[in-house]
């Protein structure tokens, strides 16, 4: 059986569809998890889809991911903007990742337009909404089939 996608949500996500549904759209965490996994299963992959409002067990399950995952997508929110653990944690799992938004961070305030998580990054999708999960996804795809293609000719 392959390793899943770890989809690893920050600090206040669960609180989706119930307030602020101009900013963030008015599905919840658990609409955007069953939309996630319905979209990588279509793809033949499977998502472990997790939330937590405490930067260590995000670390925590980063560093799980090295073992236990075939790859990150990650939506840290506001640690996103603060936190150089999960960037560590990102650089040592040695996986892809991929960093996601629900809103466009670069149309708001300035303090969100910096992100630690970038740096440890392939891409970033953001501004889509929750179809940004599943437009991660198929990234993750893409990146996951290179990762596994043989060079191509004369690069090896
Ligand atoms: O757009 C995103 O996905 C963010 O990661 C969301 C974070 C924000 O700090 C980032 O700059 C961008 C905030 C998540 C808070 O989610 C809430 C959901 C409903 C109600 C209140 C907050």
């Amino acid at each position: 059986m392959s390793k899943p996608i770890f989809v690893l949500n920050g600090p206040n996500l669960n609180l989706l569809g119930v307030r602020e549904p101009a900013i963030y759209g008015a599905e919840t965490l658990t609409d955007i998890a069953r939309r996630t996994e319905v979209r990588a299963s279509s793809l033949g992959l499977k998502t472990d889809f997790r939330q937590s409002n405490i930067e260590g067990e995000l670390v925590t399950w980063i560093q799980e991911a090295r073992s236990g995952a075939c790859g990150i997508i990650i939506n840290a929110a506001a640690y996103t903007h603060t936190s150089v653990a999960i960037l560590d944690a990102l650089n040592a799992a040695e996986k892809p990742v991929i960093e996601l938004h629900l809103s466009n961070v670069h149309r708001r305030e300035a303090f969100r337009h910096h992100s630690y998580v970038a740096a440890a990054a392939t891409g970033i999708i953001c501004g889509f909404g929750a179809k940004g999960y599943e437009l991660a996804v198929e990234a993750m795809a893409d990146l996951l089939k290179r990762q596994g293609a043989p060079a191509p000719a004369g690069k090896s």
